[in-house]
């Protein structure tokens, strides 16, 4: 029997649609990995529970995982990324889903919950509130052994991991896929870099000659910086790490603090992982430009200082789907994406099915590696073997028909040794 909650079983057939343009996008974990799991089964008699962005990409991920044999539980990873004919779709192939999109933080919670329930045997977070959750309010399934291990799908949720390391308090064994090199360098700079069109999306904006100030210059905003350029933006950095900095400025962007950056800003981006990239003052405020675009492509709605804003503003007017325009006090209009929630996950689709291939095919081949190394595992941050990386690189270029050079045996050992020199 599947057990949900969602928004609507009647856009099943819209879901369907949905799933199908991203499974042809997906040969990688919808057909290479999918394909192998149904014939050897290797996640028979697993439970997954998952909390991600439920979109038609995580769906395809669902059923590579359910191919594999797995009895697979699935909730959202933010209150607005839920594409609920998608949600509907799982439904109806025997996902357990419980998401919807709108739904308040105690909901969000409560639908966590519901997998949690289910004594799921390994978690696939997306932010890390589920495995948060699973060790405050189900640390049994952590004693017993229920969890076997835990995957982390986004930098934000592993910095969290790492921070709950620091102080003993992951209990654990916790593989942070984001840090492998087929995730951040593809989903993170090409798909969040993509993400940029969420601008687009939500207020239907020229880039090309508005000033755009990206927040941050890591995996993702340095690919958000890259495509507003592609579309003729000038665009500002700024930065807090001096390295990232001077990697901006060589690459021809302009840096500066985000103060003096407020003023000529017509369109302003973050994905940092940190609150308040503009502090949340009146000061601050009064700088901001008449019709400015905020957006954030960061996992939570801290980066623009959501809260503060909304208690600014004299006034609140929701323009279209998921964009608001708030009146402040000095007379300027500024409009804010997505409620300050990842803006290209809730006015676009989420990352392109291409990326997410890689992203998804490591999450299907790390529960793979789980369920067959399970007795070898202790509590912490272990990282993703290499070889499963580079099978996903090369299941990939598969895919896409690409070839590569392998090492001779001579290049193999130079390479590895240190004798030959001038
Ligand atoms: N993300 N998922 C999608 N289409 O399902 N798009 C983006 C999708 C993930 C991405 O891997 C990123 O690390 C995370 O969302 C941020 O919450």
């Amino acid at each position: 029997m599947v057990n949900f909650k969602i928004a609507d079983e009647s856009l099943a057939s819209k879901g369907d649609e949905a799933l199908y343009i991203a499974e042809n996008k997906m040969p990688v974990t919808a057909g290479i990995i999918r394909k192998r799991f149904e014939e050897e089964k290797p996640l028979k008699g697993i439970k997954i529970a998952g909390c991600l962005h439920v979109t038609k990409e995580t769906a395809n991920l669902a059923l590579t995982l359910q191919a594999g044999g797995a009895e697979v539980y699935l909730c959202g990873s933010n209150p607005l990324s839920t594409q609920d004919d998608v949600a509907a779709a799982l439904i109806k192939k025997g996902i357990n889903v419980f998401a919807w999109h709108g739904n308040t933080d105690e909901e969000f919670y409560w639908c966590i919950r519901e997998c949690l329930k289910e004594n799921p045997n390994i978690l696939i977070d997306d932010g890390a509130d589920m495995i948060v959750t699973a060790h405050k309010d189900f640390p049994e399934l952590i004693e017993n052994g229920t969890i076997i291990a835990c995957q982390e799908e986004t930098t934000t949720g592993v910095k969290r991991f790492q921070a709950m390391e620091k102080q003993g308090k992951l209990k654990v064994p916790l593989f942070p896929v984001n840090d492998a090199r087929c995730k951040n360098q593809f989903d993170n700079e090409l798909g969040t870099g993509q993400g940029v069109v969420a601008a687009i999306y939500g207020m239907h904006v020229l880039f090309a000659g508005k000033n755009v100030i990206v927040a941050g210059f890591g995996h993702c905003s340095s690919g958000m910086a890259l495509r507003a350029r592609g579309l003729g933006a000038n665009v500002i950095v700024t930065e807090v790490d001096p390295i990232k900095a001077l990697q901006a400025k060589f690459a021809g962007y302009q840096v500066m603090p985000i103060a003096d950056a407020l003023p000529i800003a017509d369109i302003i981006l973050t994905a940092t992982g940190c609150k308040h990239v503009i502090a949340p003052t009146k000061e601050m405020f009064d700088k901001l430009k008449d019709g400015v675009i905020l957006g954030n492509l960061g996992h939570f709605d801290i980066e623009i200082p959501t809260k503060e804003l909304y208690e600014y503003a004299k006034e609140i007017t929701p323009i279209r789907s998921d964009v608001e325009e708030l009146l402040m006090p000095n007379g300027k209009k500024v409009y804010l994406l997505a409620k300050g929630r990842l803006a290209n996950l809730v006015l676009s689709e989420g990352h392109p099915a291409e990326v997410m291939d890689m992203s998804f095919g490591l999450q299907s081949l790390m529960s793979e590696y789980i369920v067959k190394n399970k007795e070898s595992f202790k509590p912490g941050m272990i990282n993703i073997p290499v070889k499963i990386d580079d099978q996903v690189g090369f299941l990939k270029l598969q895919s896409m028909g690409v070839k590569i050079d392998t090492l001779t045996e001579e290049q193999y050992n130079y390479i590895h040794g240190f004798e030959e020199g001038t």
